[in-house]
C-alpha cells in the first residue's frame, strides 16, 4: 500500500479523502490555493503544497504545478477527487509519465469515455441498452436531419465533448432542426472548445438512475447498486437516494442495470470507482447515457446502504490489490438520502452567497454523516463551486429517512452566510417526494408548486405569508413570492438565518 498520497482537490472530498488516508495509516498530503490558505482540507492534511493563486486554471486545473507538489513531497499516488482534474485524461497521463500513481482508470479509458459518442459505441459493442441515436461524433446537419425524420420528433442534439447538459438542444419538428444544431454546436465549443454534435431520440420525463460500478485491475467487476439522481436543478443535483424508490418497487431493475452496467465497465477495461448513468422512461425502459469514470459526489449514500469505504476500495485497487467482495456478497440495507448544502439564497434565485460562517453547529446522532469542508470563522471563497457540505442520513425505511434527514436539518445552524438547508425542509415535506413521483422535472414543478405544504394550520400560513413579505426584497416578476409557508418550528426558528 502506498505510504503517501496527495489530494489534487479541496473542500469536503478533500477531507473525505483524508479521513480514509488516515484510517489506513496514510500520509497526506493537500493542496491549496491563494483563496485556501486557511481552508479545513490544508488543516486536517498532514503536510500541504501551495500551488497557486485563487482562479483554479492556475491552481487545481494546473497539471504542472500539481505533479511537482507531488515529486516534491514524495507521494506514490494521487486522489483527484470529483471535478478539477478527476477526469482529466492528459492529468492521468502526466501522473503515468511521472511515474505516480492516479487513483482511477486508465488515461485511455478516461479519454474514450470522455467522448460521449464514444461511450454509446462501447455501451452498443457491450450489448447494453442505449437511447436510438447515432454512434458517429461530428454530424452534419443533413445527417442529423435524416435520423430524426426516420426515428421521429423530439429528439435531442447534443455536444460530443459534453456533459452537464451544455451543448444540449431539446428540437421538437425538422423546422428547429438547423437554428438548434448551430447554437448547440456554438456553445459546445464556447464549452469544450469542441462543437461536434450528435442527435438522440428524445427520452420525455426520464428519471435519472446511475449505477455505482467498482473494477480492480485483475478484471474483476461487480456494481453497488443504484441511485436514485432526478432531483436535479439546472443538470445540478441537489438530492440523491439509494435505493432508488423506483427500483426499491420493482427489484430486478437494480439486476438488470447492474448487469448492462457492469458489462459496459468490463468492454471499457474500467478499473476503478466508475458510474453508469441511465435514463429510465415512464415503462420502466432504462438508457444508458454516459459514464463518469471517478468518485462522484453522491458516493455516500451507496456507502451508507452497502457498507463500502469507496475510497478505500479505490485505493486498494490502485495499489494493485483485488475486489475485496463478490458480486454475491454485497448487501443493501436500509435507505439513504443525502442534500448537498450549497452557500445560495433559495429566497433569491439561488445566487451564491459567500462570506464569513459566523456560526456553525452541525447535526449528529443515530444516522447521520456530514461531509463538511466549513468551519466557523471560515470565509467561504467566491471562486470555487458553492458546495459547503453533504449531509446524508441512513434509516431502515425511506419514510424514517426522511425523518431523520428532516431531523438532522433541524439541527443544522449555518449563520452569516445564506444557505439552501430551508429548500431542503420544503422538499422533504413534500407529498410528491413523500411518494416518490420522481423524474427529472420534479424540482422544476415542485417549485412551481410554491408556496408550501398547505397542511399548515390557516393562522400559521398567514403570518408566515406577511413574514415573506416583509423578508423577501427581490421577487421574480410577477410570479408569486418563493417564500413558502413556515411549516415547522425549525423554520420559525430560523428566522434569523432568513434576515441576515
Ligand atoms: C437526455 C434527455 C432526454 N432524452 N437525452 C441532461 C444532461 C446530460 N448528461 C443528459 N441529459 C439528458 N439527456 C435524451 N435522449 C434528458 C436529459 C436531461 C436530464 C438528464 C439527467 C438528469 C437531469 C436532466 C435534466 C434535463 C434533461
Amino acid at each position: 500500500m502506498f505510504r503517501k498520497v496527495l489530494i489534487a482537490n479541496r473542500g469536503e472530498i478533500a477531507l473525505r479523502i483524508i479521513r480514509t488516508l488516515r484510517e489506513m495509516q496514510i500520509q497526506t498530503v493537500a493542496v491549496y490555493s491563494d483563496a485556501d490558505r486557511s481552508a479545513l482540507h490544508v488543516r486536517k492534511a498532514d503536510e500541504a503544497a501551495h500551488v497557486g493563486p485563487a482562479a483554479s486554471r492556475e491552481s487545481y486545473l494546473n497539471i504542472g504545478r500539481i505533479i511537482d507538489a507531488a515529486r516534491r513531497h514524495g507521494v506514490e499516488a494521487i486522489h483527484p477527487g470529483y471535478g478539477f482534474l478527476s477526469e482529466n485524461a492528459d492529468f492521468a497521463a502526466a501522473c503515468e509519465q511521472a511515474g505516480i500513481v492516479f487513483i482511477g482508470p486508465a488515461s485511455s479509458v478516461i479519454r474514450q469515455m470522455g467522448s460521449k459518442t464514444g461511450a454509446r459505441q462501447i455501451a452498443a459493442a457491450a450489448g447494453a441498452p442505449i437511447v436510438p441515436g447515432v454512434h458517429e461524433g461530428s454530424l452534419e446537419p443533413s445527417q442529423a436531419r435524416e435520423f430524426s425524420r426516420a426515428a421521429g420528433y423530439p429528439v435531442m442534439l447534443k455536444a460530443v465533448a459534453g456533459g452537464g447538459g451544455k451543448g444540449m438542444r431539446r428540437v421538437d419538428r425538422e423546422a428547429d432542426l438547423e437554428a438548434s444544431f448551430r447554437d448547440a454546436s456554438s456553445e459546445a465549443v464556447r464549452a469544450f472548445g469542441d462543437g461536434a454534435i450528435y442527435v438522440e431520440k428524445l427520452i420525455e420525463r426520464p428519471r435519472h438512475i446511475e449505477i455505482q460500478v467498482v473494477g480492480d485491475t485483475h478484471g474483476n467487476v461487480i456494481h453497488l447498486g443504484e441511485r436514485e439522481c432526478s432531483i436535479q436543478r439546472r443538470h445540478q443535483k441537489i438530492i440523491e437516494e439509494c435505493p432508488s424508490p423506483l427500483v426499491a418497487m420493482h427489484p430486478t431493475m437494480r439486476t438488470e442495470m447492474g448487469d448492462a452496467a457492469v458489462k459496459i465497465a468490463r468492454a471499457a477495461g474500467y478499473y476503478n470507482a466508475g458510474t453508469i448513468e441511465f435514463l429510465v422512461d415512464d415503462s420502466r425502459n432504462f438508457y444508458f447515457l454516459e459514464m463518469n469514470t471517478r468518485l462522484q459526489v453522491e458516493h455516500p449514500v451507496t456507502e451508507l446502504v452497502t457498507g463500502v469505504d469507496l475510497v478505500r476500495w479505490q485505493l486498494e485497487i490502485a495499489s494493485g490489490g483485488k475486489l475485496p467482495v463478490t458480486q454475491e456478497q454485497v448487501e443493501w440495507r436500509g435507505s439513504a438520502i443525502e442534500c448537498r448544502v450549497y452557500a445560495e439564497d433559495p429566497e433569491n434565485h439561488f445566487f451564491p452567497s459567500p462570506g464569513k460562517i459566523e456560526r456553525l453547529s452541525e447535526p449528529g446522532g443515530p444516522g447521520v454523516r456530514v461531509d463538511s469542508g466549513i468551519y466557523a470563522g471560515w470565509h467561504v471563497p467566491l471562486d470555487y463551486d458553492p458546495m459547503l457540505a453533504k449531509l446524508a442520513v441512513w434509516s431502515s425505511t425511506r419514510a424514517e429517512a426522511i425523518a431523520r434527514m428532516r431531523r438532522a436539518i433541524g439541527e443544522y445552524r449555518i449563520s452569516g452566510i445564506r444557505t439552501n438547508l430551508s429548500f431542503f425542509e420544503r422538499i422533504l415535506s413534500d407529498r410528491e417526494f413523500a411518494d416518490a413521483v420522481l423524474d427529472t422535472g420534479f424540482l422544476e414543478r415542485f417549485m412551481a408548486r410554491l408556496p408550501g405544504p398547505s397542511e399548515a394550520p390557516d393562522q400559521i400560513v398567514s403570518v408566515a405569508a406577511a413574514l415573506a413579505e416583509k423578508l423577501t426584497s427581490r421577487r421574480v416578476n410577477d410570479r408569486p413570492s418563493e417564500v413558502a409557508a413556515v411549516s415547522s418550528s425549525w423554520q420559525l426558528a430560523g428566522r434569523d438565518q432568513i434576515q441576515r
